[in-house]
């Protein structure tokens, strides 16, 4: 498998943000203390930040893992445009990016949302009840390096 970032037997290099929009926060602290306690290392990124300075920051840390969370509704919408901008960066074209938390208006059982977004390149896509669950199996299959 080919080898990305800068994985050490330490932990992951992990990137933790929301997007431009929204401006929750305790989102973003949960999905940190939850990396840390895993034992990667987390820049975290805060709340409403521009396209520009995600992919800026993304490509200066070169991350394992990047992990979009967004809980105001506008996160399917937000997400598309922002993993077109990731993957159109060579170096972060194939960047395991995953997206959870509330991300429409209408509750997390649209059928169709986990589709378009996983079409769009995402890697994963947590958003029901079981998404933390979920997040740290495939964090955990990511550090085994099964994803890498
Ligand atoms: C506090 C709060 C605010 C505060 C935020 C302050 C701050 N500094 O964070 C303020 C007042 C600013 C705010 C504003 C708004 N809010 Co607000 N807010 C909340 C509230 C009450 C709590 C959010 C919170 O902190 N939860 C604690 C954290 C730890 O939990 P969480 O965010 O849900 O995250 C969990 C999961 O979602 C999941 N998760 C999240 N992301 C990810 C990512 C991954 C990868 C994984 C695995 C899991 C995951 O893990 C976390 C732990 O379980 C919720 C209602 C609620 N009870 O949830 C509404 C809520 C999120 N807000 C909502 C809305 C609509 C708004 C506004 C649009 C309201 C308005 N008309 O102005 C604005 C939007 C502002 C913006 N530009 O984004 C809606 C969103 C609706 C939706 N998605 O369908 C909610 C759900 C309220 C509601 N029921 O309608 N809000």
């Amino acid at each position: 498998m080919e080898q990305h970032g800068k994985a050490e037997p330490a932990g992951l290099e992990v990137v933790v943000t929301t997007m431009a929009s929204d401006s929750h926060t305790w989102n973003l602290v949960f999905l940190q203390l939850l990396l840390e306690e895993l034992g990667h290392r987390v820049t975290n990124l805060g709340a409403c930040v521009p396209d520009e300075l995600l992919v800026a920051e993304c490509r200066r840390i070169e991350p394992d893992l990047i992990v979009l969370s967004s809980v105001n509704g506008h996160g399917q919408q937000e997400g598309l445009r922002v993993i077109a901008a990731l993957r159109a960066c060579p170096e972060l074209r194939r960047t395991p990016t995953v997206i959870g938390g509330k991300l429409g208006i209408a509750g997390s059982d649209d059928p169709t949302r986990q589709e378009v977004l996983l079409a769009a390149g995402f890697d994963g896509v947590f958003e029901d009840a079981g998404a933390v669950t979920d997040f740290r199996a495939f964090v955990g299959s990511l550090s085994a390096g099964v994803l890498l």
